[in-house]
This record gives C-alpha cells, sequence and structure tokens, in this order.
C-alpha cells in the first residue's frame, strides 16, 4: 500500500529537507519523488497545477488529496495531522510560527543565498556575498543568544520551529558560515540531531525517487 504522505522534492534543496525530516521525526514513512529541476520539470505545466508556486517541496496527503506547498506551511500542516511538534498550547503554537516567519526573513534567506553562491549554484557578485554573510552572522547571533539556557526554541519540547530553523543551521557551514562561533546553536543542534528519527541531510533524501521502505 502507498504510504500516506508523498514527498516531490530535490535532495540538494533545505526546504525539501525540512518537510522530509518533519515526517521522519514523526515517524510517518512517505513515498519520495525527485523533481529534474534540472530539466525544468518544476516549471512545467503537469507539475505547476499541483504547485503554483514552480518550486519544491511539494507535499501530497493521499488521505484527503490535499497538495500542499511553502515548507512552513507544510510543517504547520504536519504538526496539525500528527499532534506532535504544534507547541504545547496556542502560546507557544504562535511562538513557533513568529520564529518561523523570522527564519525565512533573516536566516534562512541568508544562509540559502550563500551556499547557493558558494556552491555556484547560483551566480553573484562579491557584494552579494558580503550581504548575505552579514546578514546569516547577524540572525545567527540572535539564535544564539536566545538558545542561551534553553533547550529549545520555543517552551520545553521540540516545535517546528526547531525543525524548520534546523533545516537552514544544518546548510551553514556549506555557505561558509563558522558554527563555532555559536556554541549555544552547537549544543542544541546536538540536542536535535539525538532525537527518534533524526536523519541528517545527507542521508534523509535519496537523490531518485523511492517509495516508502
Ligand atoms: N519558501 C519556499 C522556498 C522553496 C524554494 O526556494 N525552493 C527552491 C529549491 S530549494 C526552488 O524550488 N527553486 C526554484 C525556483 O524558485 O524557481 C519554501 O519554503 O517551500
Amino acid at each position: 500500500m502507498p504510504a500516506r504522505f508523498e514527498l516531490n522534492g530535490v535532495f540538494l534543496s533545505g526546504p525539501t529537507y525540512k518537510v522530509g525530516l518533519t515526517l521522519a521525526l514523526a515517524g510517518e514513512p512517505f513515498d519520495y519523488v525527485h523533481v529534474n529541476m534540472m530539466q525544468g520539470e518544476h516549471k512545467q505545466p503537469p507539475y505547476m497545477s499541483r504547485q503554483r508556486y514552480g518550486q519544491v517541496p511539494l507535499l501530497v496527503d493521499r488521505s484527503n488529496g490535499r497538495q500542499l506547498c511553502q515548507s512552513a506551511a507544510i510543517m504547520e500542516y504536519l504538526a496539525d495531522m500528527t499532534g506532535k511538534f504544534g507547541g504545547a498550547n496556542l502560546d507557544e503554537r504562535l511562538q513557533a510560527r513568529e520564529w518561523m516567519y523570522w527564519d525565512f526573513d533573516r536566516l534562512a534567506s541568508n544562509v540559502y543565498r550563500a551556499r547557493a553562491i558558494t556552491l555556484g549554484i547560483r551566480p553573484a557578485a562579491p557584494e552579494v556575498v558580503e550581504f548575505s554573510m552579514a546578514g546569516g552572522n547577524a540572525a545567527l547571533k540572535v539564535l544564539d543568544e536566545h538558545l542561551a539556557g534553553r533547550n529549545w526554541i520555543v517552551g520545553e519540547g521540540v516545535t517546528i520551529a526547531d525543525i524548520d530553523i534546523y533545516g537552514v543551521v544544518a546548510f551553514a557551514d556549506d555557505g561558509g558560515f563558522d558554527l563555532a562561533a555559536y556554541p549555544n546553536i552547537q549544543t542544541w543542534a546536538g540536542r536535535f540531531e539525538a532525537l527518534p528519527g533524526f536523519k541528517g541531510r545527507k542521508d534523509l533524501l535519496p537523490a531518485e525517487s523511492q517509495a516508502a521502505a
């Protein structure tokens, strides 16, 4: 029987990793469909009719036919559906959402951009690299200070805010950021990596489509 969830994405993609990680930590098996971005599959009508932005990831919930885009929105959906990682109460849920919006505004934008430039995926002028490094380091400092004396970003347990932000921090090295400068982030990341079901970014998503185990 096919798995309930079908994750469409690319193994190198941070947002795809975030969604796969949420599923893995929640103990939800998923079929994985590789989207051939090199051949522009994500901009073709069959894919765009399911993912209006022409991006990965796309999550299909086969139990009800929903086709969901935007990693943060997908993670909120998964928290609702599984009853996991959504926060212990409304205040925690709101705080988790706040951190996720902050992530895409300040952290992910800079870290993912710096990574894409460093890996040669996106050409850019040196000023863009400087801008991204400065913005990324400023955001890492905010996160590091917030994590002082805390186990998790919100409340006393793991939330989708941790998963979302870990899904950026895991790519910081590639972007040339030195995480040794952020000891609280390093401690938190180690704690996160010890969670049951955790898989690193190089182990979670295959390079090709794969049915759930
Ligand atoms: N805000 C989106 C960002 C998704 C995103 O940037 N995906 C990239 C791959 S990592 C993509 O599909 N890029 C192709 C494009 O934007 O045309 C999310 O979180 O899902």
